[in-house]
Parts: C-alpha cells; sequence; structure tokens
C-alpha cells in the first residue's frame, strides 16, 4: 500500500490554551517523525512524499469549505507572524460576522487549541493535497491508500477550524471519489468527527437521496471534547445528519468491536462504492488525552474487519498522541489492511 507522508515538521503550535495556562500541545511533529521510522520498514510499504503528491487546486477545498473560511485561511500570510496567534472572543448564537482581525480568528475557530501563524496555510494544504493524492490513487484502481499527515482534519468543518484541524483531509478524499460513486465515512478517532458531520450534513442538508453517509465512534461529548455533538444517533434520524456511536470511559476491545460491527452493517446497508476511513490512535488504553482501553492488537482486528467489506478504501491520519505506542498501533493496523489485500 502506498502511504502518502506528511510531517510537516515547521508546523509546531508550541501550547494549547486550557483554563487559561498553556498546557504542552500534544500535535506534534514527532507523531510524524516516529511514524515514519516504524513504516520505512515494513515489508509492503511505499512511502510516497510531498514532493510526488498530485498538484491540487484551491477550488476543490471550497467545495468542502465556505469560501470565505478558505479565503480567510489562505490569506492568512499576509497579516500573520511567526509567531502563533490564539483567538480570544468568539461568536455567540445570534452574533454577526466582522473583518476585525481578531474577531475573525475567533469567528473561524472553536477553540484554543488550534493557533494559526504564517506557515500554518501550506501545512494544511499538503496535509490535504496527502489525502487528495491517496485519493486518485484509490481511483487509479489501488485498492487502499493511507494519507498519513498532520495537521490532522475531521474537527474542521464547513467554516471553522479546531481540534488541532484545519482543512478536512477526510472530506477532501469523500468529496473527490464521489465523482464516482457512493462514499460511506467511518470515523474511529477518539474524538468525534464533528468537522467532517457538519460538512457533509451542510453539503446534503434536506438530501432525500444522500451519496455520502458519515458515521463515528467516539467517546461521549458528556465526558471528552468536543463536548456539544456526537450523541447517539436516534435510529430514526435521517441519514444525511450522519451516525454517531457515543461511548463511556474505559470501552475495551470487545465492547469496540460489537460497535465496530453495527456500523459496518449499517455502512454496507447504505451500499457505497468507496470508503474514506478517519483513523486515531487515541482510542488506545495508554493515550495521554484518549480514555478508552483499545489495545495495540486490536487495531488489526479492526482494520481486517473495514477490509471485510471488500470496498476501495482511503484511510486518513487522524489522532494518536503516545509518541511510544503509536509506531506499534500503526504497524497493527497496517498488518490487517496488508493482510486482506
Ligand atoms: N490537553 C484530534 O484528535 N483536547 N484532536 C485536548 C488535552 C483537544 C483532538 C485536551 C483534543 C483534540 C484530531
Ligand atoms: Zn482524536
Amino acid at each position: 500500500m502506498k502511504e502518502f507522508l506528511s510531517k510537516n515538521t515547521f508546523h509546531k503550535p508550541p501550547f494549547e490554551i486550557w483554563n487559561g495556562k498553556a498546557d504542552p500541545h500534544d500535535e506534534t511533529p514527532k507523531r510524524m517523525v516516529v511514524i515514519e521510522k516504524i513504516i520505512k520498514q515494513l515489508p509492503k510499504s511505499q512511502v510516497v512524499y510531498p514532493q510526488d503528491f498530485a498538484p491540487m487546486s484551491i477550488d476543490l477545498l471550497k467545495e468542502i469549505h465556505s469560501p470565505k473560511y478558505i479565503d480567510y485561511l489562505f490569506n492568512l500570510t499576509y497579516s500573520e507572524s511567526e509567531n502563533y496567534r490564539y483567538p480570544s472572543v468568539f461568536p455567540h448564537r445570534r452574533s454577526c460576522f466582522t473583518e476585525q482581525p481578531n474577531g475573525k480568528l475567533g469567528y473561524f475557530s472553536f477553540d484554543l487549541y488550534t493557533p494559526v501563524n504564517i506557515h500554518l496555510p501550506a501545512a494544511a494544504f499538503i496535509a490535504a493535497r496527502g489525502a487528495y493524492s491517496a485519493t486518485l490513487a484509490v481511483l487509479d484502481g489501488d485498492k487502499t491508500a493511507y494519507a498519513i499527515g498532520r495537521p490532522p482534519g475531521h474537527h474542521a468543518g464547513y467554516d471553522f477550524m479546531g481540534g488541532y484541524c484545519y482543512i478536512n483531509n477526510a472530506a477532501v478524499a469523500a468529496k473527490t471519489l464521489s465523482r464516482q460513486g457512493k462514499v460511506g465515512i467511518l470515523d474511529t478517532d477518539f474524538h468525534h468527527g464533528n468537522g467532517t458531520e457538519d460538512i457533509f450534513r451542510v453539503l446534503q442538508e434536506n438530501e432525500s437521496d444522500p451519496i455520502f453517509l458519515h458515521i463515528s465512534i467516539h467517546a461521549n461529548g458528556n465526558w471528552k471534547f468536543p463536548y456539544f455533538s456526537g450523541q447517539t444517533t436516534g435510529t430514526d434520524d435521517p441519514l444525511w445528519k450522519g451516525i454517531n456511536y457515543a461511548l463511556r470511559e474505559g470501552t475495551t476491545d470487545d465492547q469496540y468491536d460489537q460497535i465496530l460491527e453495527q456500523s459496518l452493517e449499517r455502512l454496507s446497508d447504505f451500499k457505497p462504492d468507496f470508503l474514506v476511513i478517519p483513523v486515531g490512535f487515541d482510542t488506545h488504553e495508554n493515550d495521554p488525552i484518549g480514555g478508552f482501553k483499545l489495545t495495540t492488537s486490536y487495531y488489526e482486528k479492526m482494520s481486517t474487519r473495514i477490509m471485510s467489506l471488500n470496498l476501495p478504501t482511503v484511510f486518513i491520519q487522524e489522532g494518536g498522541y503516545n509518541l511510544k505506542t503509536i509506531g506499534d498501533n500503526i504497524t497493527s493496523f497496517i498488518r490487517g489492511i496488508e493482510n486482506s489485500i
């Protein structure tokens, strides 16, 4: 399998702000450096670097994000410095838009974890191109491809950044695949894929015959970030709204596996032509910001199950923050993929 690796080591948010104080930022360049070392040694891996990614038009990003948001993000270079900037003021319900720079920064984000500087647009663009290139590989006939990059994407919504995410890489993949058929998206990151859900809700609002189905399995919002979304979906909710499984603290391999099975059944009922899998290893038992109890060997079972749907599949890296275990976890996950091709 081809792995499209974007380390973007120049993107280094110095901290995140929690309770008025600076906390270490877990979404570090080291994550991809560790992963690179490991995947280069895997027998069936073909690592592809950004210089060999496909060119991608910024117009594609305006099909999944609002043009206003994309114009804002990609014009940062003219107004920001090397120093990362954090918003201080956010819009509230019934707010208006503003062109004031501090206001705009808050307008397009939802937390204090996701700062911007002059180099951020380039990093976000390269990671999105990784997702795009992986998608083209699958459209060209590869059974699977894996965009392993950062910054991650699944918290970035139609017109907002947040949760370390700026551009929704999984949505880039899904939108591109949709030129050739229906797309099922199954998000297995520890956190709710609120950004991806938001994008496909906007794109399919009131659609009676949706071509995207978004399913997310994640920590309950009453317990963990991003709090304001992702409660378990009622069975009579329309498909365009997506399907959520909100799980509790301490979820084990077996408990997770049951939910995964249900999700895959609902995905196959949808009869997609392609799958996009945003995957996070922050579900692991030793993750510093997670809280599930998944084991390293479970990731092989997880990807084997996903592959049992026998569909062309694009995998997209999201979270996973334990630098000691992320390598073993991705190895286990890729083993399940390679043994199913
Ligand atoms: N200091 C992704 O996994 N909460 N984003 C962190 C710990 C934010 C996670 C609190 C979690 C964002 C892509
Ligand atoms: Zn996560």
